[in-house]
């Protein structure tokens, strides 16, 4: 079970995001002081991965650290791709439940107290949340993102809506019973599958979805998507074998 004895980690990956860390930071802040109050948790941190940012990420989330003991900073020295960000946050992250989502706040940070709820409730592993509407990432990469769950179904037999919307709330025991290899943006694809490999369950929400309007969008080129392809092809004979 899942409730006021909780300690949630809220993990977001960070390169560059110098226009968006502090009302992130403050946004994470302002949900979690509620949940404590409500009695909902029992403790909260907000765990900043800076993968190698060459703008002021690192020092302002150095400040932020340094103002406030629930904020921890993890510092990559070089930029080495989103897959291996998430993986720094998962193996950092103290809480018994890890909400993992991007610092540009793709989804309201509130939905938190939601897939709370239903992780209890439904008594699931993760809660992966999917957008009602994703015109507002634009045509292309509407079509894109549509045709990249439906490969990550064929192929791995995973049915998620919105495999790489960044709103995932993730057990402990699901970080460690899997381990993640991808690098790059593929990292969400594996970790749903590994997941769902491993016999955990995986539930779904809809959430409204709010497209970046500070700070450069850096996943979006074909140089990332391609790798993400690659990646996928690479791991596929491993993550298509069969677990006991
Ligand atoms: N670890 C790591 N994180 C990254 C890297 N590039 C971007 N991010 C983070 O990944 C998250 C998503 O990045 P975005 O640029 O918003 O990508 P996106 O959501 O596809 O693009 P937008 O539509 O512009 O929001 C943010 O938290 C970024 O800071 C990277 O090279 N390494
Ligand atoms: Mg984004």
């Amino acid at each position: 079970m899942s409730g006021p004895s909780d300690h949630l980690s809220i993990f977001f990956p960070m390169w560059n995001e110098e226009a968006m860390a502090r009302t992130t930071v403050d946004a994470a802040h302002v949900v979690c002081r509620r949940l404590l109050d409500e009695r909902e948790l029992r403790d909260y941190e907000v765990l900043l991965v800076d993968d190698g940012s060459t703008d002021r990420t690192a020092a302002i989330i150095d400040e932020l650290a340094a103002a406030d003991p629930h904020v921890r900073v993890v510092h990559h020295e070089r930029n080495r791709g989103l897959g291996a960000g998430i993986k720094t946050g998962f193996a950092e992250a103290r809480g018994n439940v890890v909400l993992y989502t991007d610092a540009d706040l793709p989804a309201d940070l509130a939905e938190v107290r939601k897939a709370l709820r239903l992780l209890r409730i439904y008594d699931a592993d993760v809660v992966s949340a999917y957008r009602h509407d994703r015109t507002g990432e634009g045509t292309k990469r509407a079509v894109y993102s549509f045709a990249y769950n439906w490969l990550v179904r064929l192929a791995f037999g995973l049915r998620v809506r919105d495999v790489n919307f960044a709103f995932k709330l993730i057990r402990r025991q699901v970080l460690e019973k899997i381990s993640l290899h991808s690098e790059g943006s593929f990292i969400d694809a594996e970790l749903l599958i590994r997941a769902q490999q491993a016999g955990f369950e995986i539930i779904q929400f809809g959430v409204d979805y709010f497209p970046r309007t500070r700070g450069e969008s850096t996943l979006a080129s074909n140089a990332t998507i391609f790798k993400m392809l690659r990646e996928m092809r690479a791991l596929s004979s491993d993550l298509r074998r069969p677990t006991a």
